[in-house]
């Protein structure tokens, strides 16, 4: 199928309060704080998806990355309890496990080890685990899968690293990249408000110490993603100004590469007792995130997290990234995502072309990864 651009322009702008946004859109100026808190307010969503579409094709025309990775969680045990979390146990949960590095290279190579372009590596803070025992680790993933891109360890993570180490973040972050890893996925940040992360995550560093640790990461040449949880007790001011500060920071540094919003999922937390966030909520958030973050260049609909069947809608609402194959997701499913824990090639192809976009398998630096179908067929 191919793609009529701009088909999805509407026949005018309900919501009068989104004109003067659709100028500023138009004519590529940045939106302000207030413009965002207003835009949230809106329930004109065509028009919203519209605006998010006009950059989108503009950025990436009717192209939508995918990759073929491999999501790997050496252990669930965590010291921090956080309420956001179901997926963190404490140290004496029976039903806690901390793999064994023989257990992390060999599970690494499950199946993929021929296709795969990357390993997504994210864990609990375990008490115990050493920044020695993470950098043997990775050595011994790069020893065994030498094209492997390591997007490793949230900012959270190398935070506590570096407390338990009693060396800076910087340091730890050297040692790291040193070790093996080749970027920072974009997890921890949550949402920045003080007020709510006091209520949902305080056993974490604080917004700051997340926008610390990153800009310390891309100093030192760590490219990283970044995200934002939603759809729990923030308020609209709160998702404002969380994507303002991602986007002050990337003004500093350019190190985002790609920014996922992350709905919350309730299920098997402490907030058990909230709603889950809706598609209408999901589809507007792309398209926010799209339109704010001028300077970020990819902005990606997690299908784990929203479906499949949003994640493929998104593609037209200012998303132009949908995450990969995944295998074996368990940080959602702990907490109740009903959707796979893994799609095979040939369904991303599908729900892409579907679309109307035109499918481009990339590696973590968004660079074009050719294959031949055949060498799929038999390795998927
Ligand atoms: O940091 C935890 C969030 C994140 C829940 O960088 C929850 O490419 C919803 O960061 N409901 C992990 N969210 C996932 C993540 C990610 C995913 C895909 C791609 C990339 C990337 C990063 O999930 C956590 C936290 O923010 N989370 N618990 C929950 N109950």
């Amino acid at each position: 199928m191919t793609s009529s651009r701009n088909a999805s322009k509407p026949p005018s702008i309900d919501d009068v309060r989104l004109r003067p946004i659709l100028n500023k859109v138009e004519s590529g100026e940045r939106l302000s704080f207030d413009d965002t808190v207003t835009m949230y307010r809106s329930s004109d969503i065509l028009s919203i998806g519209y605006m998010a579409n006009l950059v989108r094709e503009r950025m990436h025309g009717d192209v939508t990355y995918f990759n073929v990775n491999r999501h790997i969680n050496p252990t669930d045990v965590c010291v921090a309890s956080c309420r956001l979390c179901a997926f963190g146990k404490r140290v004496k949960d029976p039903t806690a496990y901390t793999m064994s590095l023989e257990q992390v290279w060999e599970i690494a190579g499950k199946g993929y080890a021929e296709a795969v372009t990357e390993f997504h590596i994210v864990g609990g803070l375990h008490p115990e685990l050493t920044l020695d025992w993470f950098c043997k680790m990775l050595a011994g993933l790069k020893e065994r899968y030498p094209g492997v891109h390591l997007k490793a360890f949230t900012m959270v993570e190398v935070a506590y690293l570096a407390k338990r180490t009693k060396i800076s973040i910087r340091e730890t972050l050297e040692r790291l990249k040193a070790a093996g890893v080749d970027s920072l996925p974009g997890g921890g940040a949550e949402i920045f408000s003080e007020r709510v992360r006091r209520i949902i995550c305080d056993h974490k560093i604080d917004g700051d110490e997340w926008l610390d640790t990153a800009r310390t990461a891309h100093q030192i040449g760590l490219k990283s993603n970044c995200t934002m949880l939603y759809g729990h007790l923030e308020t609209a001011e709160d998702r404002a100004d969380h994507l303002l500060r991602l986007r002050t920071l990337q003004d500093e540094t350019g190190g985002f590469v790609t920014f996922i919003p992350l709905a919350f999922h309730p299920q098997n937390t402490v907030l058990s007792h909230l709603p889950k966030t809706t598609g209408f909520d999901d589809l507007k958030q792309i398209a926010i995130s799209r339109l704010v973050l001028d300077n970020i260049p990819h902005i990606k609909a997690y299908w784990i997290m929203m479906t499949p069947g949003i994640a493929q809608i998104a593609q037209r609402f200012g998303a132009n990234d949908i995450d990969g194959t995944v295998v074996e997701e368990k940080i959602y499913h702990d907490a109740g995502a009903t959707t796979a824990q893994h799609l095979r090639r040939q369904d991303l192809l599908r729900l892409i072309r579907e679309a109307g976009r035109e499918p481009v398998e990339r590696d973590t630096s968004y660079r074009p990864v050719t294959r031949t179908e055949s060498a799929f067929t038999v390795l998927v």
